[in-house]
Formats: structure tokens, sequence, C-alpha cells
């Protein structure tokens, strides 16, 4: 069993991580970064060491710096959290050679399953359904548009580096194309030094819905169902819900069969996530799978009664899991919000500074995950969340009249944040019918007018 852990990460999933581990019996080590010497993460670990200057690349993603505080500090193993160094397959090999538990896949998996068209391929192989696109590197434009063409458009033009968004682009038309390849091809050889780029054709409209999955070192693979997370804007998520209210009983069945299969093609260990697309006549598409715990995991366990973490830590221990596939069951309806430190009003423009007042919400069916506290300094470094508010009922109904009530209780004064906005969302009539996709916010005038 893991004995003691290191933290590579800061905020609340920090947080999070630190107390499973309490409840676990493992000592933890918490990193910190300069901006980071008063946070919540720096004084709930057993020890925290300090790792360097606030800016990411030189604390939180400076590989060299967290190995030496792991080796100093005698931890034997390190739970990466979500961003940062969570799913880079050179880390998690170092760790490897030091002969540190990675909590999380082997860095071979990690390396397939970052290489889009080869975890795209891989799926093929093992016949869980994907997009119709290549099956083989483009790295010109003209043969591209000649693949465009058989692919049928609208098409889209992603980087085999890619995901989340980055060095991708659509073409409606032929004639979009060319322009469409080259700037995609241009921001991932900028982003990822490798301009190596796959075509698919273009779903429209879908929503995103992604399956959870477990799988030990013994082989056993469960899902634990799925979570809509279509309520997004630029690629970041701003709401997630479990279960979707799209999904069936028996499309669940026949999307958790898939997730299993595409689990077990990519020798999967450890909690992971396979993204689907979901058209509105019930077709679902591999999309990517993520080799970390995830920001939204809390609506998994609230609806299964895991806790995700401690199921990571087992898994990375060596230990096979204590339940199968019929001992899972979906209760009730879980809804998260994310609360950033932005202004919708500009931009979504980032707001960093002091909380100069501070109210969160609790009660039955609320969780808050958070790092925040009354006079707490958000720094200007790093990702804008300041909390997830998580709420729980036995109906999706119940579950948005909880939550709205939870969001009307908050008070962060200080800074500025998009709890005004996320309360106008769960007001929205398409929302609160389930007739949502990815393009949601897009078409939707949500925190431009008095608000509901
Ligand atoms: C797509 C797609 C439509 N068709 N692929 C977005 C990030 C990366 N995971 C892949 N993405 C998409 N791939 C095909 N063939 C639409 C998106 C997409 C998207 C997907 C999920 C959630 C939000 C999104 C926002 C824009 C585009």
């Amino acid at each position: 069993m893991i004995r003691k852990l290191l933290i590579a990460n800061r905020g609340e999933i920090a947080v999070r991580i630190i107390r499973a581990c309490r409840e676990m019996g493992i000592e933890t080590v918490a990193v910190y970064s300069e901006a980071d010497r008063e946070s919540l993460h720096t004084q709930l670990a057993d020890e925290a060491i300090c790792i360097g200057p606030g800016p990411s690349v030189q604390s939180y993603l400076n590989m060299e710096r967290i190995i030496s505080a792991t080796l100093v500090s005698g931890a034997d193993a390190i739970h990466p959290g979500f961003g940062f160094l969570s799913e880079n397959a050179r880390f998690a090999e170092i760790c490897e050679k030091c002969n540190v538990t990675f909590v999380g896949p082997s860095s071979e998996v990690i390396r397939n399953l970052g290489h889009k068209q080869i975890a795209r391929n891989t799926m093929v192989a093992a016949g869980v359904p994907v997009i119709p696109g290549t099956d083989k590197a483009i790295y010109d434009a003209g043969e591209g548009a000649r693949e465009a063409r058989q692919i049928g458009y609208p098409v889209i033009v992603k980087a085999a580096l890619g995901g989340g968004g980055k060095g991708m682009r659509t073409a409606y038309t032929p004639e979009e194309f060319e322009s469409a390849f080259l700037t995609a091809q241009k921001e991932a050889e900028h982003a990822f030094a490798d301009g190596t780029m796959y075509i698919e054709h273009f779903v429209e409209n879908p929503r995103h819905i992604e399956f959870q999955i477990l799988a030990d070192s013994q082989g056993h693979v469960v899902h634990l169902g799925e979570r809509d997370c279509s309520i997004q804007r630029n690629h970041q998520k701003m709401i997630e819900e479990a279960p979707s209210a799209a999904i069936s009983k028996e499309l669940r069945k026949k999307m958790g069969d898939a997730a299993v299969k595409a689990a077990r093609a990519a020798h999967y260990v450890n909690a992971g996530t396979i993204e689907f697309l979901l058209e509105k006549n019930e077709n679902f598409y591999f999309m990517e799978m993520n080799t970390r715990i995830q920001v939204e995991h809390p609506v998994t366990e609230w609806v299964t009664g895991l806790d995700l973490i401690k199921e990571q830590l087992k898994i990375a221990s060596g230990l096979p899991l204590s339940f199968n596939q019929k001992d899972i069951r979906i209760q009730g309806h879980a809804i998260e919000c994310r609360i950033n430190a932005e202004n919708p009003t500009k931009n979504f423009r980032p707001s960093p500074g002091k909380i100069t007042q501070l109210h969160l919400p609790g009660g039955q069916g609320i969780r808050v995950d958070t790092a925040i506290y009354d006079g707490y300094v958000v720094p200007p470094y790093y990702d804008s969340m300041l909390a997830k508010l998580i709420v729980h009922a036995d109906t999706r109904q119940e579950a948005i009249a909880k939550m709205r009530s939870a969001l009307g209780e908050v008070v962060i004064e200080g800074i500025d944040t998009n709890v005004d906005f996320q309360f106008e969302i769960l007001g929205d009539q398409d929302y609160r019918t389930g007739n949502i996709n990815i393009e949601f916010l897009n078409t939707h005038e949500i925190g431009k007018g008095e608000g509901v």
C-alpha cells in the first residue's frame, strides 16, 4: 500500500486528495509555489515543500523540482491531480524510472492515448464507434483536401497531439479547407512542436458525453455511468451533470460497454474517462480518452456512492476493485457548477485578488469542493476556478432547484465571479428541459440582459 503520497498540484484538488489520504491513513506531502505559501493545501498536508516561484513553469510544471521533493520527503507515490503534469507521459516515465508510483496509468498508455490518432486507430481496431475520418497522418494540405472530399463536408482538422480544442479547425466547404488546415497545423506546430494532422467529418450540435471507468491491475474494468458536459465555453466546461437527460438505460448500457471496450483496448489501468460525441439520433462516437481524474468527478461520486480518489489510490497500490459492474447503481441526479474568478460581462476576463467576504452554501445534498477562505488572495498565475458547487437530489428538476438555491446563497466579495451567470443558465427553459448541446452558450443569450 502507498505509505506517503506527494500531491503534485494545488487548490481544491490538492485538498480533495489530502482529505482522502487522511481517511486512508496515508501521509501527505504538499508542494507549493511562492504564491501559494498561504494556501489551504499547503496548510492541510502533513508536510509542505516550496518548489519555486509563482509561475507554473517554475513550480507545478517543473519535473526536476517535484521529483526532488518526492525523494527528499521519502514519498513513495505521486498524485498529479488534473492539469499540470497529470497527462505528461515523460513525467510518468521519470516516476517509473525513480521507482515512485505514479497514480495513473503507465507512461506508455498515457503516450498512446495522448496521440489522438493512435488512440482513434486503437478504437477502430477494437470495434468502438469513431467518427468517419483519416486513419493515417496528414502533413500536406493538398492531400488533406482529397481526404476531406472522401469523408464529406463539413470536416474538422485536428492535431494528432491536440485535444481540448487546441490545433483544431472546421471547414464547411472545400473552399475553406486549405486555410483551416494550415491554421490548425501552424497552431499545432507552435503548441506541440508537431504538425501531424488528421481529419474527421464534423459532427454538428452534438452533446459531450463522457463515461467514467475504473480499471485495476488485475484486468477488471467497470464503468460508472456518464456525465453530460455539454454546457461549456471555449472548451472550458461550466456545468456537468450525472446522469445525462439524453441517455436511457439501454443507451447507457451500449455506451458503457463501448467505454469498457475502449479501456481494455488501451490496456488501461486506474481511473479514466472516455469522451463521446452523442447525436440526437443516439449515434455516438469515441472522441478521446483522458488519463487523469477530472474536475467533474464529484457528480459521478455522488450518483454511485464511490470515492474516486480512494479508488485511484487503491488501484495504484495494486489492490483489485472490490465490486463489479452489477454492483454499480446510478442513484438520483447530481449537478456541478464551476465557480470561477472571472467577469462574464468582460469576456470572462480573469479576476484575481483578495476575497474580502465569503459565504458558501451547505445543507443536505450540497457539497463544495474548494480551497478558498475568507481573506484568501487568488493568485494571478493559475486557472480561475475557485470552487465547485455540487448538488444531489432524487430528480433532475429537484437538483436544478437545489443548485439555484445554493448559488443564490453564495457570497464572494472582493473579486468578480460567474455565480450570477451560472444562476441564469439554470433558469433557462432549454437547460431545464434538458435540451442542451455543446453550442448551448453560443445559441442562448445568457448574461446579456437582466437575468432571470
Ligand atoms: C469534434 C467535434 C465535432 N466533430 N470532432 C473539441 C475538443 C476535442 N476534444 C474535440 N472537440 C470536438 N471534436 C468531430 N469530428 C466537436 C468538438 C467540439 C467540442 C466537443 C466537446 C465539447 C465541446 C466542444 C466544443 C467545440 C468543438
